[in-house]
């Protein structure tokens, strides 16, 4: 399997209660290595850009809302296959359906305020990457 890097984003209801490092400590632990980190506000230009694929959905509005009501852990990932890696090591979309020791079952709230983000191919990767880290920012 190749080397590959993943976008991912620790999301406000996480950076809320501190929980920066504790998600930090399970991506590690998985064998993912945090090549770029930054902290930001992310803009509503910004939200909407990131997440325009789901701009036809009823929860597109309250999605955006929510990503900019605080800050936000933005990263780049780097491991053996990083982009499936890091898909279970989040879990699933709702916290419900998330299997035990993933970061979503230990620590999101519910299936919107669901503590981290993982890109989901190699190309939205590439896209999402691009979108926040200028290559010189990304140390391998
Ligand atoms: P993400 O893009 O954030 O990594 O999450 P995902 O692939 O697991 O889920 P996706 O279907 O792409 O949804 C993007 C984000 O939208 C919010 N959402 N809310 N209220 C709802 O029914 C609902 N469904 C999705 C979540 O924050 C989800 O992560
Ligand atoms: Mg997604």
């Amino acid at each position: 399997m190749a080397l590959e890097r993943t976008f991912s984003i620790i999301k406000p209801d996480a950076t809320e209660r501190n929980l920066t490092g504790a998600i930090n400590a399970v991506i590690e632990k998985a064998g993912l290595r945090i090549v770029a980190q930054k902290r930001i506000r992310m803009t509503r230009e910004q939200a909407e850009t990131f997440y325009a694929v789901h701009k036809e959905r009823p929860f597109f509005g309250e999605l955006v809302d929510f990503m900019v009501s605080g800050p936000v852990v933005v990263q780049v990932l780097e491991g053996e296959g990083a982009i499936a890696k890091y898909r279970e090591v989040m879990g699933a979309t709702n916290p419900a359906n998330a299997a035990e020791g993933t970061i979503r079952k230990l620590f999101a709230k519910s299936v919107g305020e669901n503590s981290v983000h993982g890109s989901d191919a190699p190309e939205t990767a590439a896209v999402e990457i691009a979108q926040f880290f200028a290559g010189n920012e990304i140390v391998g």
